[in-house]
């Protein structure tokens, strides 16, 4: 059977991007982009999409068997910083969606599932520098509890029913295109749209909070080559470790200033603090290294530069 992709939360940071590469790979008409809310125009006029609010299991199965879908993406979730905010909504919502598209592949009906997980799953007990892949996971918010159960369900739907899912634990994300929702690490996106439009920025974190983090087509990298992996080759059902960036505001002011001097940050750490504060440092990758050759292109001075010229 020939492959045919479902895109769940087309229109959000990642589903924009994935969606566009995911199109010019294998033919527009072949992957359906789903969201609750419209995307962009270019997210609109390159393929189909239609409406689809993932907790609903009729309409996601309906989707599924009318497009003789074969791989899932499923995207949809509330992120950190508004999880905190709206608890159960953010656990209804990340974990139905995923237990939806889990047993739909449970029941045969697709074939592959890509879900996105996060360094949100592990925490305060975590060693911080160099996180390995099997380590303590105590997450303290909700939206790291979700994720980390999430993991524990990909990998017993594995397990127990040989559903292919793979999953990423991604970092921070930071792209042009559309502006994340909701996370704790969306400062890093932000900081480049205030430092072109008031040449300065006011930071929700405190200026030594080192964080990891990705530029977006590093993640979309790290997504294709997970999927496209032979199965034989992924040995971690729960999900991978991904480093890329480790840097803190202090450090991301710097690389802006290089581009626009007289730049300015200040600092007011907010209910976000807390949570930056429990998440790791820096990520230990080697898993995804040896499994499906996974190496982070882009740098810090790099991506700077990428975002201040497509923001312009
Ligand atoms: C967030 O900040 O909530 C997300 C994440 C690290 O998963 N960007």
């Amino acid at each position: 059977m020939k492959k045919r992709i479902l895109i769940i939360g087309a229109s959000g940071q990642i589903g924009t991007e994935l969606t566009a590469r995911l199109r010019t790979q294998f033919g527009s008409h072949k992957v359906i982009a789903t969201d609750i809310r419209e995307g962009d125009s270019e997210l609109l006029e390159g393929g189909p999409f239609e409406i689809l609010d993932a907790m609903d299991y009729k309409s996601l199965e309906n989707i599924i068997i009318r497009h003789e879908i074969t791989d899932v993406y499923l995207l949809a979730a509330m992120l950190s910083a508004t999880a905190e905010k709206f608890p159960m909504r953010a656990w209804n919502l990340n974990m139905n969606s995923l237990f939806n598209v889990l047993n739909l592949a449970k029941e045969k009906k697709i074939k592959k599932v890509f879900w996105p997980s996060s360094i949100a799953v592990f925490g305060p007990t975590t060693p911080r520098t160099n996180t390995p892949q099997k380590t303590i996971m105590e997450p303290s918010t909700v939206y790291g509890i979700s994720k980390q159960a999430g993991e524990r369900w990909c990998e017993y739907y594995f397990n127990k029913y040989g559903v292919d899912v793979r999953s990423i634990r991604y970092p921070g994300l930071i792209s042009y295109k559309t502006l994340p929702g909701g996370g704790t690490t969306d400062y890093a996106v932000d900081i480049y749209h205030k430092a072109l439009k008031h040449n300065e920025y006011r930071c929700f974190l405190s200026a030594s909070t080192t964080l990891p983090m990705m530029f977006i087509d590093d993640a979309i990298k790290a997504t294709l080559s997970l999927m496209e992996a032979p199965a034989k080759d992924i040995t971690i059902r729960s999900s991978y470790n991904l480093a890329g960036l480790s840097f803190n505001p202090t450090e991301i002011a710097e690389s802006i200033k290089k581009h626009i001097p007289d730049f300015t940050i200040s600092y007011d750490p907010d209910f976000r603090q807390e949570i930056a504060d429990s998440w790791p440092q820096s990520i230990d990758d080697s898993k995804a290294q040896e499994d499906w050759g996974w190496e982070n292109s882009i740098s810090l001075e790099e991506m700077t530069g990428i975002m201040l010229g497509n923001l312009k």
